[in-house]
């Protein structure tokens, strides 16, 4: 029988929360509620960090309906600073950090409506919906939302989905129900998706190997592959050549187990052989600097809250700034103005002094 405890935050109180929150906060002008502690311009936005706070089929760990919270108090001592971006976050770019999803309805299926109801204002095309969860099972809702995306113009056909996680989530059913986590993948094919592209997969049962098999859109690289210590090298090449060839807009669903066990020991099904850290970030890196698509949004899910040690929220918040500084990269080097072009919504993003600097050497060049 289906426990009913989305809604509740009881796992998350008040008290470890603070306790977990007493470390360094980095940005200077900390305000608490916001993702990395940003303050909001009040303007028009360019990252909508929306957290999703549903938990309804997690069959084994539960507290995925605090993990949204935890990872945004979390966020206040991941850096600012991001290598590859060149400078501090939110450089330039006006992030929000929306109120938290409010699980209205009455029944899983208004729920998951709701869900869609919630993100859809998101996908106008104009800034990147940064999505937290909440179990795996947002993911057809949010591709529902997805659908109204310029890029994908109600064709799902065109859209990619690239999926980290332990599990293939390609089953029918689990414990009766179609809509569970365990079937988040195979409920997005449902919807049509034109590809899938799963990496990091380990536990997953004959009849989802089948399903890998027979349906030529799901391409998996698996884990066994990709971190073996003997032929890990070249499979984890292929894998990023994969997605560096990819083409249309694209969704990045990362459910957080994907990572390895040690990474993430309080999710809701920590398994161990997973993703390294930094294998994580190449991934961000190659879907956001592919040439030929867009990464249109991101969900960071099965997040839980850890209470004896900040871990699995900090390496939830690492992840999830990952994606936000190669979003602000991708504006930088004018990938996403045509998008906002295609949108029918062009506004230039707020260009900080940096990217200015940048843009005049660059000119100064060419007309040198
Ligand atoms: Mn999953």
């Amino acid at each position: 029988m289906q426990s009913n405890r989305r809604l509740t935050l009881n796992n998350i109180n008040q008290q470890p929360q603070k306790r977990l929150c007493k470390g360094k906060v980095v940005s200077e002008e900390y305000v608490e509620g916001n993702f990395l502690g940003l303050p909001e311009n009040g303007g028009e936005v360019d990252v909508a960090i929306l957290q999703l706070p549903y938990e309804l089929t997690t069959s084994y760990g539960q507290g995925t309906a605090g993990g949204p919270a935890a990872c945004i108090i979390s966020s206040a001592q991941v850096e600012l600073f991001d290598a590859s971006l060149g400078e501090d976050l939110p450089a330039g770019a006006a992030l929000f950090t929306a109120p938290e999803w409010d699980g209205e309805g009455n029944s899983l299926a208004e729920q998951l409506d709701n869900i869609s109801g919630y993100l859809k204002p998101w996908y106008a095309g104009d800034c990147l919906p940064l999505i937290l969860g909440g179990e795996h099972g947002i993911l057809p809702p949010l591709l529902n939302a997805a659908k109204h995306h310029p890029l994908v113009d109600g064709n799902m056909q065109r859209l990619t989905v690239v999926q980290i996680d332990a599990h293939a989530d390609l089953r029918e059913q689990l414990d009766g129900e179609k809509y569970s986590h365990a079937c988040a993948a195979s409920r997005s094919l449902d919807l049509g998706i034109g590809q899938l592209v799963q990496i990091g997969i380990r536990a997953y049962s004959k009849q989802e190997a089948n399903y890998i098999e027979k349906d030529e859109r799901v391409t998996t690289f698996f884990a066994r592959d990709t971190q073996s210590p003997s032929t890990g090298e070249s499979a984890w090449r292929s894998c990023l050549d994969t997605l560096e060839n990819l083409t249309g807009p694209i969704h990045l669903t990362i459910d957080i187990d994907g990572l390895d066990g040690s990474l993430v020991p309080a999710t809701g099904t920590p398994v161990p052989g997973g993703l390294s850290f930094w294998q994580a970030t190449e991934v961000i890196e190659a879907v956001f600097s592919a040439p030929n698509s867009t990464v249109i949004s991101v969900d960071v899910n099965e997040i839980v809250a850890q209470e004896d040690t900040p871990l699995t929220q900090f390496t939830a918040a690492m992840v999830a700034t990952k994606a936000i500084a190669m979003h602000l990269k991708a504006r930088k080097e004018g990938r996403w103005e045509a998008v906002a072009k295609q949108a029918g919504r062009i506004r230039m993003p707020q260009i900080s002094d940096y990217f200015r600097q940048q843009k005049s050497s660059e000119s100064r060049e060419d007309t040198a």
